[in-house]
């Protein structure tokens, strides 16, 4: 029998699925849905019943670690802190700020101190450049937010609970459920909407788990969706089927784009792509007569060559198709609450320029404030002056996650610092000096913040922390803040944490526009619980600390155990778009400019095999195979091949093949499969466990190969500095 029945919402993807977990002397047991989750209504897939196996861990620290050697040593969180204070006062004085930086992992979207607490702590430490794995997933879409719509955060998504007509590119929501575009059980969406007559399309080198629920699977080579997607947009003006809908007399640039898209005829592109002509035709054709309708592009469309390009003209057919800023077609959320990341930067104060300084090594230009992620290595392991010499990773494995695998991984360990916020000794975190590890997600509240920006409705749920933090223990926004005010300069001893938070949010207050007294005074405690409350009722739903009598704080979600359900998407365009002409720009030259180089594309001989990437239901990127059940059972962790492509490469189901690029090479797992279309191999990210120093017994008895030793530093979108793990050119034979 269960002592106690808690409530919570699941922190490990978009979905936000409601949880209703046992705990039983302690421990967490069985996990179910909530049904009455106003939001997830029930959905729940199986990574969501291992919360407790993550708590419950023998290998999560649970106290600060400190590294001499080849010996960790657990040591108080203030020798902690006293320990990072020595390592950051040694390389700011011996080598300036210039030579410190951080790198962001996913996690933070996803973690209530995280997530707040990373804006005070980047704005405190003052890093000349920051890293992140936004470079290795959503920056196209950011560069393409920015400059059509003015803010890198407004990025659309597809009201997807209304559409009759869908289109994916690059999202396999089977696996990841769903991505840019926050809904639990998207794959029953799908169902619906088929089962109400309308139409689902996959475009995908894979015929996927999500194309198992499609009316119709199109496999597409590699990096050529900008090329389908001119094509659509040539079709559409050639055919006279461009409306503008809801924002006609809100766009900028459509002759710019019918002009772009000329020589870009379903004929000229479809052997590029691989898709015949008549199909691009009836793609196009359809959407625009769907009611209502939308096309959606996810991470196969960004971890590409052509990122931007595709990611824009995801937009551009959008627009241009009617079903824009209207129900059922593409649409900007309206989040309950607002994150810092959102808010307009002060570094832009006339619009987005970009490449405003280069990286040292490469001399790549900054896109938003990022060089790609792969430059990291290079920055650590060149001399000379700005010479990262000190790293400090939050949530992030980049050793696993990002290109360059090798190189980086040679580099940490010449860092003269290193320090993690992780919760894992993994691949990443057994170079570093200290790791601080959070609290595990059952410790601490919940309320999603970020994700409600891309979610196909509005709602907010509160959720308590299941287990009280073993005493003393800081939680993550605290570590940020003290890590930030160490960059800074300020001493650990005495350090006012309290009057860091007040600062801050008095400042968030000034932005807001509401009284800061009236604030600090109307909120008991500090810290992300006291943001969390400001950015509700300063949000859209918010009661302004009264001033909008029946709006909403706090208070109100924590009185809603199932969640308080905000209604559907709504239109935005109005209050969202803020480009400095207050126009949608359809044709921001900056990207525009890149349509030479998709042009020369078409030029270039087939490539032989490419290699893309997956994911798995019971992955999550890299962080996740500690958990037996989830890696139990059939390995997961193959090179996928086309029967055709294996009969040629020589290599037979279940035998181990090698697979090589220009970067690296690894031996894996064959599995022969006609859902590969020929010339592309698929390998999953995140696996490559087993590297000595890691304290991770499951997932090292369940290592896989680190796909991203295969992905070269050069190969990424130069518009965004995006990665383009997706197509890389790869030799496949017999280990
Ligand atoms: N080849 C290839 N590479 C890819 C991708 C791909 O599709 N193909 N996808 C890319 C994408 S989209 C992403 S987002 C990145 C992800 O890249 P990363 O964010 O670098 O990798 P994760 O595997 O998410 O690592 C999460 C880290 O956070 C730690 N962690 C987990 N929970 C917590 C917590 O609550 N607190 C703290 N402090 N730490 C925690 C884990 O131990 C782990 O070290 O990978 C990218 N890499
Ligand atoms: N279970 C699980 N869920 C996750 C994650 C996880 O690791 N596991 N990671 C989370 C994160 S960080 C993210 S960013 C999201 C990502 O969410 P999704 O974007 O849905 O990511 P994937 O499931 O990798 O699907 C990407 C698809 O793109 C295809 N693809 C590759 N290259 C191309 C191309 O050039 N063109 C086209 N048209 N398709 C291509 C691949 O074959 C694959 O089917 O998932 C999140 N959810
Ligand atoms: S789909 Fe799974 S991982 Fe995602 S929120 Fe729901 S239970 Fe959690
Ligand atoms: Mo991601």
């Amino acid at each position: 029998m269960a002592d106690s029945i808690h409530l919570r919402t699941c922190p490990l993807c978009e979905a936000m699925c409601g949880l209703e977990l046992q705990v039983t002397d302690g421990r967490v047991g069985t996990i179910r849905a909530d049904r009455d989750d106003v939001w997830s209504k029930g959905h729940l897939c199986p990574k969501g019943t291992t919360i407790g196996h993550l708590h419950h861990d023998p290998d999560r620290l649970r106290v600060p670690m400190v590294r001499e050697g080849d010996e960790w040593r657990e040591v108080t969180w203030d020798e902690a802190f006293r320990r990072c204070e020595e390592l950051i006062a040694q390389v700011r004085a011996q080598h300036g700020p210039a030579a410190m930086t951080t790198y962001i992992g996913n996690p933070v979207a996803h973690n209530f101190a995280l997530g707040r607490g990373v804006g005070p702590f980047i704005g405190m430490a003052g890093f000349p450049t920051i890293y992140s794995a936004g470079t290795v997933d959503q920056w196209p879409k950011n560069v393409a937010a920015a400059l059509m719509y003015g803010n890198m955060w407004s990025i659309p998504t597809i009201d997807l609970k209304r559409a009759r007509h869908v289109v994916i590119m690059g999202g396999n929501p089977q696996a990841s459920q769903g991505s840019l575009m926050a809904c639990a059980d998207v794959v029953g969406h799908l169902d619906r909407i088929r089962a109400e007559g309308g139409r689902v399309t996959v475009i995908d080198p894979r015929r996927t788990g999500t194309a198992d629920h499609a009316d119709e699977w199109i496999p597409i080579v590699p990096g050529t969706d900008a090329l389908l997607l001119f094509a659509m947009v040539q079709v559409l003006f050639a055919e006279g089927l461009v409306d503008l809908g809801a924002v006609d007399g809100k766009v900028a640039g459509v002759d710019e784009v019918r002009r772009l898209a000329e020589p870009f005829t379903p004929e000229a592109v479809a052997a590029t792509c691989q898709v015949p002509a008549d199909t691009i035709r009836r793609l196009a054709r359809d959407l625009a007569a769907a009611a209502p309708g939308a096309l959606y592009g996810r991470i196969g469309l960004c971890n590409q060559e052509f990122g931007t390009l595709a990611s824009w003209l995801v937009d551009v057919v959008n627009v241009l198709t009617g079903g824009f800023d209207s129900p059922g077609g593409m649409m900007w959320a309206t989040p309950v609450v607002w994150t810092t990341a959102s808010l307009p930067d002060p570094s832009f104060p006339n619009g987005y320029e970009f490449g405003r300084w280069r990286s040292r090594v490469r001399a790549i230009p900054e896109v938003l404030g990022q060089v790609p992620v792969s430059c990291l290595a290079e920055e650590i392991d060149t001399p000379g002056e700005g010479q990262i010499k000190l790293l400090i990773t939050v949530a992030g494995n980049p050793v696993l996650s990002t290109p360059n695998a090798g190189r980086l991984d040679a580099a940490l360990p010449q860092l003269d610092a290193l320090i993690c916020v992780d919760n894992w000794r993994n691949e990443t975190t057994r170079h570093a000096h200290v790791i601080l590890p959070g609290l595990s997600s059952l410790e601490q509240p919940h309320f999603d913040d970020l994700l409600w920006a891309f979610a196909t409705g509005s709602a907010g749920r509160w959720s308590d922390p299941l287990f009280a933090p073993i005493d003393g223990r800081p939680d993550e926004y605290e570590i940020l803040l003290r890590l930030g005010a160490l960059c800074m300069g300020l001493p650990h001893e005495d350090l006012d944490v309290d009057g860091l938070d007040d600062a801050f949010i008095t400042a968030l207050c000034e932005m807001k526009g509401v009284d800061p007294a009236v604030v600090l005074a109307a909120s008991a405690g500090r810290g992300a619980e006291r943001l969390l409350d400001l950015t509700i009722r300063t949000g859209p739903f918010g009661d302004r600390y009264g001033e909008v009598p029946e709006g909403l704080a706090l208070a109100d979600f924590q009185a809603a155990p199932h969640g308080i359900d905000l209604g559907p998407m709504v239109p935005r365009a109005e209050e969202v778009v803020c480009t400095p002409s207050g126009m949608i720009e359809l044709a921001p030259p900056y990207i525009t400019a890149d349509v030479g180089r998709l042009r020369a594309r078409l030029d270039r001989p087939a490539e032989g095999l490419v290699l893309v990437s997956r994911r798995h239901l019971r992955s999550n990127n890299s962080w996740m195979h500690n958990v037996k059940v989830l890696v139990k059972g059939k390995d997961r962790c193959t090179l996928l091949i086309h029967p055709d492509d294996a009969a040629r490469c020589g290599v037979a189901d279940g035998a181990v093949a090698t697979v090589r690029s220009e970067a690296g090479a690894v031996d894996v797992p064959v599995e022969v499969s006609d859902e590969m279309m020929p010339g592309v191999v698929s390998l999953p990210h995140g696996w490559g466990h087993g590297l000595p120093g890691t304290q991770l017994s499951v997932a090292n008895e369940h290592a896989g190969v680190n796909s991203n030793l295969l992905a070269p530093a050069d190969l990424y979108d130069p518009i965004s500095n995006n990665a383009a793990v997706n197509g890389i050119p790869v030799e496949v034979a017999p280990a």
